[in-house]
This record gives C-alpha cells, structure tokens and sequence, in this order.
C-alpha cells in the first residue's frame, strides 16, 4: 500500500483546492475500497472457504443462484451477517461530515453494504442494491432480513427462504451481472455526474458498467473528478486529479483542507 501523504504532505494543485473550495454541488462516487478499512473485502478480492474457487463475476449472476442456490444464497448471507459485524470507517464518517457542509452532495455507490447509512449518509443513491433488502424472485414481494448468521461458525451453505405469498425462491436485493440496474437510482445518478462541479471516486476499480460511466460523464461534463484509490488509475484528463492512498487515511484530510477557512 502506498504510504499515505500527513495533511501537510498531500501536495495540493492549488486549481484542484480553489475547486474544492467553491464547489457547489458534488457527487461522491464509491466502490467497495471505501468499506476496505471496515475490514470488508473488496469486490475484487480473493473468495474465501466455501467460495474460494469461484470469481465474484460467476457467482454474483441468476445463473449462479439457479443452478446452487444454498452455495450463492449461504455467499450473501455471509457477507450481510460480516457487514453487520463491522462499523463505518473514517472514510464513511468524512463523507457524512462533507454533506452536512458543502452546499450540495449526491452521494453514489456501487456498494451493497449499508455503511454509509450507518455513518449517517442521509440519502444514498445504491446502483448496485443492498444486502439488507431481500426479494422473493417470482413476486417481488420484500423480505425482512433473518437472522444473520453466526460467523464464527465458518462459512455454510444456506437454504434461501421461501416467499410465504407465493412460494418463490427468496432472493439478496442486488443487482446481479446481466441484471439492470434500477432505473431511478440510475437516472439520478447520470443527471448528478453531468450537472456537478466536482465528483469524487473513492475506491473503486472502474470496471463494472454502466457505473463506471459515472465519473467518465462528469470529466465530460467539465467536471473536477478526484480519484482516491492505492491503485494508480489511469487519468483521462487535466482536469483529474489522484490521491494514492487509503480512503480511510486521505478523506478526513481532504474534509479538513475543504472547511479549513
Ligand atoms: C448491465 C452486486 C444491462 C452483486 C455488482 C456481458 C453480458 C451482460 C453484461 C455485460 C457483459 N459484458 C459486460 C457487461 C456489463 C456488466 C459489466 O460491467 N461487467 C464487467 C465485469 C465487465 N455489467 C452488468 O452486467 C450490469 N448490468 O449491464 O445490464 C445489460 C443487461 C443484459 C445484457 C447486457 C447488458 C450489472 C452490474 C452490477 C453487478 N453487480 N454488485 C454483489 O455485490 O455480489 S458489481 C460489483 O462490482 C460490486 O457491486 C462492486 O461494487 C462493483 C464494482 O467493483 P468495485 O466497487 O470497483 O470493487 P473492486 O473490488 O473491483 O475494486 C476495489 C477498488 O478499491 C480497487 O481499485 C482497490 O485498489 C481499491 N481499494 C482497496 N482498498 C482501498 C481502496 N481504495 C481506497 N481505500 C482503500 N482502503
Ligand atoms: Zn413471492
């Protein structure tokens, strides 16, 4: 991991402070880096035990749940009961605090955890779903999460409730590969990146699409975009800026440099 800049290191273009300081509307984009100092593995990230012979790609789609549904279901329940094990970082906690001070703040995320709720994100535009909203797969009809599992019992394979309406299969409220994404979120999405002054990407790879268009359209749209990232990224125009480094170390020191008067 890069070693991350102290407050006084982190080298400012003074372009990039002068638009960060008079940014009117922002859009804050994140991946699953931003939830990595929570101590949840990224997207991306090697599987573990039952699942560590599978790519995320193969096992996050319907096809997948179809054709094993305990092994896929058991996969996201592990993951919501892990996610309900942990807190918000400070990466979660500085995006809070940005939005209660900038004058606008849409915040993105391709995320299915509910952690930036949790550190008290009051609206948060989730392309991707969540974990924490179960749906029957023939009815729609949502489901309250049960119980989650104990995880210090190791990872199981897990029988997916059953729709009590309509006997369908119960399904994780995410969006799977090969599913669209939900419309509304998206929209908003879309019209925040091309309308804002500043965007910024905080831990996320960039390959999923269409989220991945996100930044793309707000650079396009003459957009400041700052990227937060330990892997460098390629930049695609002047108007891009990285931070390499942990989110968790370098957002409290981009929130400090923004309020600093
Ligand atoms: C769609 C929910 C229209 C599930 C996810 C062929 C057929 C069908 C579709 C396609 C196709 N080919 C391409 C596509 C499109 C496909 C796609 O983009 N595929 C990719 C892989 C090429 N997209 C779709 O299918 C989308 N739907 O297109 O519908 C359609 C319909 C039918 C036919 C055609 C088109 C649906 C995409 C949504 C998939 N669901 N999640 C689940 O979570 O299980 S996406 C999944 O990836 C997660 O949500 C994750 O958030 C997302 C993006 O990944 P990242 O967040 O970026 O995470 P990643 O691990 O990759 O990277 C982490 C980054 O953090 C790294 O850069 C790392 O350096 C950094 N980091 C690490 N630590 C830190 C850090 N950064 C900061 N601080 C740290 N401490
Ligand atoms: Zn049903």
């Amino acid at each position: 991991m890069t070693p991350v800049n102290t407050v006084s290191e982190i080298l400012w273009p003074p372009k990039f402070l002068e638009a960060m300081r008079s940014a009117q509307h922002w859009v804050v984009f994140t991946g699953a880096g931003v939830s990595a100092e929570s101590g949840i593995p990224t997207f991306r990230d090697a599987l573990t035990g039952l699942w560590s012979n599978f790519d995320p790609e193969d096992l996050a789609t319907t096809e997948a749940f179809l054709r094993d549904p305990d092994l896929v279901w058991g996969w996201y329940e592990w993951r919501r009961a892990k996610v309900l094990e942990v807190a918000p970082n400070p990466a979660h906690q500085a995006i809070a605090e940005l939005a209660r001070h900038v004058p606008r703040l849409t915040l993105i995320t391709q995320n299915v955890d509910d952690l930036h709720e949790r550190a008290g994100s009051p609206s948060v535009l989730h392309l991707h779903g969540s974990l924490h909203h179960p749906r029957c797969m023939r009815c729609a009809k949502a489901l309250d999460p049960p119980q989650p599992l104990d995880t210090s019992q190791g990872e199981q394979l897990l029988a997916p409730p059953v729709c009590v309406d309509c006997g369908g299969l119960i399904r994780p409220g995410v969006v799977w590969f090969g599913e669209m994404l939900p419309e509304q979120a998206l929209t908003q999405a879309f019209e925040a990146a091309a309308q804002c002054d500043l965007l910024l990407s905080v831990g996320t790879s960039g390959v999923v699409y269409p989220a991945a268009q996100i930044p793309q359209l707000a650079a396009r749209s003459g957009a400041w975009v700052i990227h937060i990232n330990p892997q460098n990224l390629a930049l695609g125009s002047e108007r891009e800026f990285q931070l390499t480094g942990a989110a968790g170390a370098i957002l409290p020191l981009l929130v400090q440099q923004v309020l600093a008067d």
